[in-house]
């Protein structure tokens, strides 16, 4: 089963993430602040990854910690869930287009955490969400989850449309480089021989 549950506490969050990378993209997810949880949702169902995400942060300061602190749990999980990476496609990229926006996300299960993000927001704020925040949530993604990730927004004017855009493409990408490749599903996909 490729499944994994996290637990993390410290002084600002607390966190549970649950995840299965061979479901449906059933998703259950609640931060406290809404937009995140929109953009959760999305990754969940486009990446067809079950989520179950449940924070408890401290607001009162602001939504960095608890951004932030998601994706590390989201990243250790997927870590976990992917075990050794037998037989999978590691690679994935998608072009994604919504209304005004257009992003290109390009990512490998590598074990070798790397970001690019280019996302160019035009306001700081979607409602009360700092657009930051896509970015912060996006290096901790990739830190702890191994993965080499590059996010561009192409074009796009609403800061809504290039947030949502960036994360449907990233779980898209995600869908494609966690799926089994049927050509190779006894063998760990590098010359290496480890991942
Ligand atoms: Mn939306």
């Amino acid at each position: 089963m490729r499944t994994a549950k996290i637990t993390r506490t410290t002084a600002e969050t607390s966190i549970e993430v649950e995840i299965d990378l061979d479901g449906t993209g059933a998703y259950d997810n609640q931060t406290g602040i809404g937009f995140f949880d929109h953009m959760l949702d999305q990754l969940s169902r486009h990446a067809l990854i079950d989520m179950r995400v449940r924070a408890k942060g401290d607001l009162h300061i602001d939504d960095h910690h608890t951004v932030e602190d998601t994706g590390i749990a989201l990243g250790q999980a997927l870590k976990q869930a992917l075990g050794d990476k037998t037989g999978i496609r590691r690679y994935g990229s998608c072009h994604l287009a919504m209304d005004d926006a257009q992003v290109r996300c390009a990512l490998d299960l590598s074990a070798r955490p790397f970001l690019i993000c280019n996302l160019g927001f035009r306001s700081g704020k979607i409602g009360s969400f700092d657009t930051d925040l896509v970015q912060e949530f996006f290096q901790a993604l990739a830190t702890h989850g191994g993965i080499t990730l590059h996010v561009d927004c192409l074009h796009g004017h609403n800061a809504h449309h290039v947030a949502e855009a960036a994360f449907k493409s990233v779980a898209r990408a995600l869908r494609e480089a966690v799926e089994p490749d049927p050509r190779r599903s006894d063998a760990i996909p590098s010359t290496k021989g480890a991942l």
